[in-house]
C-alpha cells in the first residue's frame, strides 16, 4: 500500500546507512499500528534492490537502544542456527540489520528519532487475515520455531522493551482509570464494551494464577505474533520469516499462541464492522495448533500445553482491553484509520471471545490429542 511520504527525509536518511546504491523511490507502509515503515528501492551495480527503512516509535519504545540491542542478538542467534542446520536461503529466513555509517544497528537523526534498514525479503507475502488451514498451519509452525530457536540463546537476559507489556493485571487496572477519568466522555458510547470487560474479570485471575503455580517457564517470545507479522512465500504460501522484533523479550508461550489465536483464527480483519463474520473457525485452530506443537514438542512443558486454548481467550482480552483504554484514552497509542476506529476493534475481540468460549472445549480436547 503506497501513501505519501517524506521524500527529502528519506532519502536524507538513505545515506545514512551501509548501503551502496542510490535511493530511487520509496513507499510507505500501512501495516502496523506502532512504528513508521518504508520500502525504498535503489539503484545499486547496475540493478535495483530494496530495503526497509523504519522510524522507531519513540513514545512506545522509550529505549530504542536497547530495542536494538535485542533485535541485533537475536537475529544473529537465529542467523547462527540456520546456518548450523545447514538451511538454504538463510538471508530469506531471518531479518538482516544493515548497520549505520558509524557500525550501530541505527541512526539516530537530529530530532531524536531512531532509523533502522533491514535487507528487504522479495518475493514474500503477508495477509491480514488467513485464508486457508495450511497458512494458520505455516503461522504456527514459524512462530513455534521462532521460539525453540532461541530457547537455547546465552548471555544476559533480554531488556523488557515495554515493561509488563502483557501484564493483563496492570492492562485492566490501567483500563479502570481511564474509565473512571473519561476523560473525553466516551464511556457513554462503549457501554455495553466496558460492561464485557468488566464481567470478564475471571480471565485475568485464571492467568494471575496459572503464572503463580509454577510450570510456565520464562522463554524469550515474540510477544506480537499477529498473522501479518509472518511472511509468506508469494509462490508456495509457506512461511520464510517472522518479522516486527520490537517485542522480543522475556515472556512466556501463552502470549505468542495466544496472540495467533486471536490473528489467524477468525475469517475477519482486526476491525471488521459486520460482527456476524466474527469467530473461531475450529479447523484452522487445529491446523494452527498442530503447527506449533510440531515446532515446539521438544520444549513445551505440560503445563504450556494445558493452558494453550486458554491462552486464545487470554490475548484476545488482553488487546481488546488495551484497544478500549485507548479509545477511552482518546487514540494515543494505536494508529487510527477513522473515528471509533478504536472502539470497533474492541468489538471484534469480544465477538471473538465469545466465539471461543463456545467453543474452549473443543479446542482444548485437540491440544490434549497431539
Ligand atoms: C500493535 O504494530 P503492530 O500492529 O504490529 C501492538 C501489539 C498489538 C497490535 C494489535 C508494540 O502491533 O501489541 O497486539 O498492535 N504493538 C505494540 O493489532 O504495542
Ligand atoms: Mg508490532
Amino acid at each position: 500500500m503506497a501513501s505519501v511520504y517524506n521524500e527529502r527525509q528519506l532519502s536524507d536518511i538513505s545515506t545514512k546507512f551501509h548501503i551502496y546504491g542510490e535511493i530511487q523511490h520509496a513507499e510507505a507502509c500501512k501495516i502496523g499500528h506502532i512504528n513508521e515503515t518504508y520500502t525504498a528501492t535503489y539503484g545499486q551495480g547496475g540493478n535495483l534492490v530494496r530495503y526497509i527503512h523504519q522510524k522507531i516509535n519513540g513514545n512506545v519504545f522509550k529505549r530504542p537502544v536497547q530495542v536494538m540491542e535485542n533485535v541485533d542478538r537475536v537475529t544473529r542467534h537465529i542467523r547462527s542456527k540456520l546456518v548450523a542446520n545447514g538451511e538454504k536461503n538463510v538471508t530469506r529466513k531471518v531479518l538482516i540489520i544493515v548497520p549505520a555509517r558509524d557500525g550501530k544497528c541505527y541512526f539516530k537523526d537530529p530530532e531524536g528519532n531512531f532509523w533502522r534498514t533491514f535487507v528487504f525479503i522479495e518475493n514474500i507475502r503477508t495477509y491480514e487475515s488467513v485464508n486457508s488451514s495450511m497458512q494458520a498451519f505455516e503461522a504456527g509452525k514459524a512462530f513455534g520455531k521462532f521460539v525453540s530457536h532461541l530457547s537455547d540463546m546465552e548471555g544476559p537476559r533480554l531488556h523488557e522493551t515495554i515493561p509488563n507489556f502483557h501484564n493483563v493485571r496492570m492492562r485492566f487496572d490501567g483500563f479502570i482509570k481511564a474509565l473512571q477519568k473519561d476523560r473525553f466522555n466516551r464511556a457513554t458510547n462503549a457501554a455495553e464494551e466496558i460492561k464485557f470487560f468488566t464481567e470478564h474479570e475471571a480471565i485475568v485471575r485464571k492467568l494471575e494464577k496459572a503464572l503463580s503455580s509454577g510450570g510456565l517457564p520464562e522463554r524469550i517470545t515474540h510477544n506480537d505474533t499477529k498473522f501479518n507479522n509472518v511472511l509468506l512465500d508469494v509462490e508456495t504460501d509457506k512461511e520464510q520469516c517472522v518479522v516486527d522484533l520490537d517485542t522480543v523479550m522475556p515472556g512466556n508461550i501463552l502470549y505468542d499462541f495466544g496472540d495467533m489465536v486471536r490473528t489467524t483464527t477468525s475469517p475477519t480483519m482486526e476491525d471488521e464492522l459486520d460482527l456476524t463474520k466474527v469467530k473461531l473457525r475450529l479447523p484452522l485452530f487445529k491446523a494452527l495448533a498442530r503447527g506449533y506443537l510440531k515446532s515446539t514438542k521438544d520444549i513445551l512443558t505440560k503445563k504450556e500445553k494445558k493452558l494453550i486454548a486458554f491462552s486464545g481467550k487470554m490475548m484476545t482480552f488482553t488487546i481488546g482491553l488495551r484497544f478500549l483504554t485507548d479509545y477511552l484514552s482518546g487514540d494515543t497509542y494505536f494508529r487510527v484509520h477513522r473515528p471509533r476506529h478504536n472502539l470497533d476493534r474492541t468489538r471484534t475481540q469480544i465477538k471473538l471471545i465469545q466465539s471461543i468460549e463456545k467453543q474452549e472445549d473443543k479446542m482444548q480436547a485437540y491440544v490434549d490429542s497431539l
